[in-house]
């Protein structure tokens, strides 16, 4: 395990000739930007691929292959709205029997992150100012912060076999995931925006529930890209995963308000340990 508890820098983790993340001013780095916003703002997604050096990915594979007995299976059922709440104090007025309340099984393992080492290639980057800089330019945003909380930050969700993430909202505006390992078959991202309440898609969220396809769409994910989306009021799921090695994803939880601890419930109900 030679990747084990050394330090990495910046630009050992992020292909910073592909993506000029450390120099953004640059015309390659103002061109980045604008490349990235553009398809953020048309498709409210945009991908990265090749965002992370293939020796990083690999490192990350290794560092949680040697902490894997820890992953703890979260298995259960939520309505896709259950945790709405872009202000983290509301829910959205949807009634029990309403459709769009209808339950959805989250059966993924999640490694919390206080697991992984503080010089590694996950705690680098999410720790990164430089990839935070970035983040928000794609964004739009003026800044964007760290959360408060040691098990949230960053945690990786591992899919083995029969593992699937239902149709959700995020309770975070924005929302970066970082691919280490896809599924051997499933396991795929899939996404349909603008259906928060009141929102232009909110109307086919029951039809989406029963496989209409018409507004959804997915995205082809490989090892070392990242995705940024906006997690709150677009609706995704990562279809049930196949294959002998599980799917590894880091999501990167980050607030445009800085502090932000989840309550010790819902960290139970994720990794098995309030703290
Ligand atoms: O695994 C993914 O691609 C998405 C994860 C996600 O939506 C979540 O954890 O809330
Ligand atoms: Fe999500």
């Amino acid at each position: 395990m030679e990747n084990v508890d050394r330090s990495w820098l910046l630009s050992e983790i992020v292909d910073l000739e592909r993506y000029p993340i450390t120099d953004l001013e640059s015309g390659h780095g103002r061109e980045l930007i604008g490349r990235c916003r553009a398809e953020f703002v048309d498709a409210v997604c945009c991908k990265l691929p090749g965002f992370i050096r293939p020796g990083a990915v690999e490192a990350v594979i290794d560092d949680v292959e040697a902490r894997e007995e820890h992953a703890f299976r979260s298995s259960r059922q939520r309505s896709a709205y259950g945790f709405y709440a872009p202000s983290h104090d509301e829910s959205p007025d949807i009634e029990e029997g309403d459709p769009h309340a209808a339950l959805q099984w989250r059966d993924v393992c999640y490694l919390a992150y206080d697991e992984f080492s503080p010089g590694g290639v996950l705690h680098t980057l999410y720790e990164s100012a430089e990839v935070r800089a970035f983040t928000a330019a794609v964004l739009g945003l003026p800044e964007i912060h760290p959360v408060a909380d040691p098990l949230m930050a960053a945690p990786v969700s591992l899919y083995y076999e029969g593992c699937q993430l239902g149709w959700h909202c995020d309770t975070q505006e924005f929302t970066v995931t970082v691919m280490f390992r896809t599924s051997e078959a499933g396991g795929v991202f899939e996404y349909m925006p603008l259906a928060g309440p009141g929102d232009a898609n909110f109307h086919r969220v029951p039809a989406v529930f029963e496989g209409e396809r018409t507004e959804v769409r997915s995205v082809d994910i490989q090892p070392g890209s990242i995705v940024l989306f906006r997690g709150a009021n677009t609706l995704h799921r990562v279809t049930r995963s196949r294959g002998r090695k599980p799917r590894l994803l880091s999501v990167f939880h980050l607030e445009q308000q800085p502090g932000r601890v989840y309550p010790e419930q819902w960290k139970v109900d994720v990794f098995g340990r309030p703290r």
